[in-house]
């Protein structure tokens, strides 16, 4: 099997990027079909790896949908969500604001995630501007997942960010992230969600208002295995078999 990672950047920043993991006679179609992802750039760079250890996760998270008439009401869902599952409202709201006004530190996004203490709010991630990005991800079969969604019902605008992101956020909780907020910082996508154990995948709308260009994920982690969590998010190779 191969790992292999897209990143383009124009004018410095960074505007697209994918990653699959796949057998290693379907690396030229896979590698052309990256290639074609980004409309414009200015660099690209495409990582092949050759992947020694395999892991499967025989099940992705299961899939539910809220909708609700505005941000305000969206986010006191995500708040008692939290709180049936142990984590303070005062936690939980310290992680929107986060979302809202961009996590970067310098300002803006970040291209991975915060990891935060679900005690004390604080933030764990050894680089806050850089943050943790789960990779090394994917699905056994993403065409027959694709169209599983589709029967599912989802349309093709949400199709592309939804399977990336569910199986992030199955790799999430499998490495041991206790929850995680995310929504994504194209101003256009105001979809996000909530995943934990406990109650799976929530795909929330609207997470964020219409038109602003902040997001990203906010991860809640124990203190004490930090080290084995970043190991795991970051470099063990998985593939989701099925859709749940
Ligand atoms: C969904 O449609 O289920 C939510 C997807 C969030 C995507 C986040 C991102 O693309 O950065």
């Amino acid at each position: 099997m191969r790992s292999v990672r897209m990143r383009a950047e124009l004018d410095g920043m960074h505007v697209s990027g994918a990653e699959r993991v796949i057998p290693h006679y379907e690396l030229e179609k896979v590698v052309m079909e990256l290639l074609k992802r980004p409309k414009r750039y200015d660099k690209i760079v495409i990582t092949i790896e050759r992947v020694e250890n395999l892991e499967t996760i025989p099940k992705s998270l299961p899939i539910k949908s809220h909708d609700f008439a505005d941000v305000e009401q969206a986010h006191e869902f995500v708040i008692k969500k939290l709180k049936e599952i142990g984590i303070e409202e005062s936690i939980t709201q310290k992680a929107l604001k986060l979302l809202t006004e961009g996590p970067n530190p310098k300002g803006g996004n970040m291209r991975g995630a915060v990891l935060m203490d679900p005690v004390s709010g604080e933030r764990l991630e050894p680089d806050q501007e850089r943050g943790i990005r789960t990779t090394r991800i994917d699905w056994r079969n993403r065409t027959a997942i694709k169209e599983a969604l589709r029967e599912r019902g989802i349309k093709k605008f949400y199709l592309e960010r939804l399977i990336d992101a569910l199986a992030i956020a199955t790799k999430n909780i499998h490495c041991g992230v206790i929850a995680e907020i995310c929504w994504s910082d194209d101003p256009e996508y105001t979809t996000g969600y909530i995943a934990s154990k406990e109650f799976g995948y929530i795909r929330i709308k609207p997470m964020k208002e219409e038109h602003t260009p902040t997001g990203g994920r906010v991860y809640f982690v124990k203190r004490e295995s930090l080290q084995e969590l970043i190991e795991c998010l970051e470099r063990k190779v998985m593939l989701i078999e099925q859709l749940l």
